[in-house]
């Protein structure tokens, strides 16, 4: 079963997981309430204890909901699966403040937290991903743990636009004028890395 938090985590997964009759997708899709994958997912564990239980979480939400619940998943020892994208933003509010036309403010939070080892410091096991080289391996590493919770600490690219399957021309628009704000307003620097990580992508 798969959980994704509100934010860019269920983009991606809209993009990148198809669900099926033995794969659930789950996710705050009409509440659209933040911080909903690891909760989701340790309640569901609880109930299916034979499934595997996954969760896509963001650093913002994991922080806001998760740590908390990961005391509890040690001390019950359930082995939920949560990855966080830490990419130190709330970049889903950021993609709807640029759609709005606006410089992103308030979005940013460089703490450069080590999800990886909060997590073995609370008792549960922590896995770091600092390059997509390593992607493949710690994600089977976190997979086959099933002694208890796991932590996936992913370091994601900041400026790695998630774009949704369908974009409507007012939210072009607002971004166009938002990043046309930004080049006169100095922020040349992040709006160079968002056009050359993002070439890719589009
Ligand atoms: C309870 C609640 N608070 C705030 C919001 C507004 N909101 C939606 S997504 C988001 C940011 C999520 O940040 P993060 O978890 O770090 O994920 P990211 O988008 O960066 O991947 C916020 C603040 C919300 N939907 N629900």
């Amino acid at each position: 079963m798969f959980f994704a938090d509100t934010g860019t985590a269920v983009i991606w997964l809209a993009r990148h997981i198809r669900g099926g009759r033995n794969r659930r997708i789950f996710g705050s899709f009409s509440w659209a309430s933040m911080a909903n994958a690891a909760p989701n997912a340790f309640g569901a564990q609880l109930a299916y204890p034979g499934r595997q239980t996954i969760a896509l979480c963001g650093d913002g939400g994991f922080t806001m909901l998760g740590l908390g619940d990961l005391l509890t998943q040690v001390g019950r020892k359930t082995p939920v699966v949560q990855i966080i994208l830490n990419n130190e933003a709330f970049d889903f509010v950021k993609i709807e403040q640029q759609e709005g036309g606006f410089i992103p403010f308030g979005v940013d939070f460089k703490n450069s937290t080590n999800f990886a080892r909060v997590a073995e410091a609370m008792g549960a096991k922590g896995i770091r991903i600092e390059e997509p080289g390593d992607v493949r391996e710690g994600i089977a590493e976190a997979l086959a743990y099933k002694d208890g919770p796991v932590v996936v600490d992913v370091v994601v690219d900041p400026f790695a636009l998630a774009v949704p399957s369908h974009t409507p021309f007012h939210a072009a628009k607002g971004f166009t004028l938002s990043v046309a704000k930004q080049v006169l307003s100095g922020r040349m620097d992040s709006v160079i890395k968002t056009l050359v990580r993002n070439v890719d992508l589009i």
